[in-house]
């Protein structure tokens, strides 16, 4: 069980008010809050060990570069992957995908195909149409219902040997579906195709196991599971990594240079040209060991039990439709209220202190999908409360009242 009140005193901006009302803070899904640890970590680093790291040999740039490396040793065990050079850093999610979609320009022909599917974040969507457009394949969507569940009978008619690549988040931002990603990944395989799971969503609430889920690639962030921005991760397989090329050139990734040729540096350097993030990923590790002290199994049974409370107390609001209604999913609720704009009620309630994402989430295919111009998104975190849900119900309903 989790000590909630003694979890919500380790993240100093819980306490703020917002408008002078208490914050409730409900934008997880954009990104979550810091712990103190967190934020310690930062100012550690820059106090006590700033250099540039895999570069000097003095003392501070070791140092640096050994925080570094146990950060990546932190993270190769958290997610299970098998050798730490597989876990490359990144700026973040989106980075890691562009690292993949560039590198897959380098071993796609016109006529191939690259899967998508109808849930994805324009990060998962727009980098994979400029491959496209670079190589003559073709963009192919999985679609979904209207439950927002991908038809998977409609994926195994889609995959062929044509397919070269299946991209799919492992959970959605805009609806909280949890795909069944293992079982995706072994039928793409079954007709030779790579896969990349977008784990951007997943990560805050579920600790993936890359092996087990034997995807090539697995791409998040570190601002959305407590660490801080400009930071993320793209595990790639050994095989695949070594297969593509680097991303970008530049210090760093190189083995050797001379004006005729340049050869590159091993894994995991390959892909991480330039000075990095440092402090960045030294702190996400940080923030990893952090939630697995609070414990993924703990967080998961907490924000499942978020997640059906704030369902039916929002459902009792008349008018309201949630969209987004799969068998398996996660703590986020996407909603509108009959014929109001999900902006006025964003606008009203966070004069209530009360922090939601309203808009197209960056899924604007979704929203085509149910025919809406956007939705009012929750997104809950295991640091929120059933008695913070109230406030923001009731808060509904009062701009509700005022916006009819
Ligand atoms: N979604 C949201 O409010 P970056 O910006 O690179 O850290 O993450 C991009 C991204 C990719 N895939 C998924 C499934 C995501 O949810 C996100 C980020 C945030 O939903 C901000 S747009």
């Amino acid at each position: 069980m989790l000590d909630i009140q003694k979890i919500r005193a380790d993240f100093p901006i819980l306490s703020q008010k917002v408008n002078g009302k208490p914050l409730v803070y409900f934008d997880n899904g954009a990104t979550s809050q810091k712990p103190q640890v967190v934020i310690d970590a930062i100012a550690r680093y820059y106090q006590e060990i700033n250099a540039n790291i895999h570069r000097g040999v003095h003392t501070l740039s070791q140092l640096a570069t050994d925080a570094y490396e146990a950060s990546r040793h932190t993270i190769q065990h958290h997610i299970n992957a098998k050798n730490a050079y597989e876990v490359i850093f990144t700026s973040g999610t989106t980075h890691g995908i562009n690292a993949v979609a560039n590198g897959f320009a380098a071993l796609l022909k016109a006529g191939d195909e690259v899967l998508v599917s109808a849930l994805e974040h324009h990060s998962n969507i727009v980098p994979w149409q400029m491959l496209c457009e670079r190589t003559g394949a073709v963009l192919k969507v999985i679609p979904m219902n209207d439950k927002g569940e991908l038809i998977q009978a409609e994926y195994d008619k889609l995959l062929s040997p044509k397919t070269k690549i299946v991209t799919v988040n492992h959970i959605s931002n805009a609806l909280g579906t949890i795909n069944p990603v293992k079982e995706m990944i072994a039928k793409a395989h079954q007709v030779g195709a790579a896969v990349l799971i977008d784990g951007a969503q997943a990560t805050p609430h579920l600790k993936p196991d890359v092996q087990d889920l034997d995807c090539d690639f697995y791409v998040f962030s570190g601002h959305k599971i407590c660490g801080p921005t400009g930071i993320g991760i793209l595990y790639g397989k050994e095989t695949w990594l070594r297969k593509l090329p680097p991303y970008q050139g530049g210090g760093e990734m190189i083995a050797t240079v001379t004006f005729e040729k340049t050869t590159y540096a091993d894994l995991p350097h390959k892909f991480e040209a330039g000075t990095p993030n440092i402090a960045g990923g030294i702190v996400l590790g940080t923030a990893v060991d952090y939630l697995n002290e609070v414990g993924f199994d703990n967080i998961a049974k907490y924000e499942h039990e978020l997640l059906e409370y704030a369902t039916q107390k929002l459902l009792e609001i008349e008018g309201l439709q949630i969209f987004g209604t799969a068998e398996a999913k996660t703590s986020v609720i996407s909603f509108n209220i009959n014929g109001i704009h999900p902006y006025d009620i964003g606008t009203i309630i966070d004069k209530l202190g009360i922090a939601v994402r309203t808009g197209h989430h960056c899924a604007q295919p979704i929203m085509d999908y149910f025919n809406i111009p956007g939705t009012i998104r929750a997104s809950f975190a295991f640091y929120n409360t059933k008695e913070e849900i109230d406030v923001m119900v009731e808060a509904i309903k009062k701009a509700k009242m005022m916006l009819s």
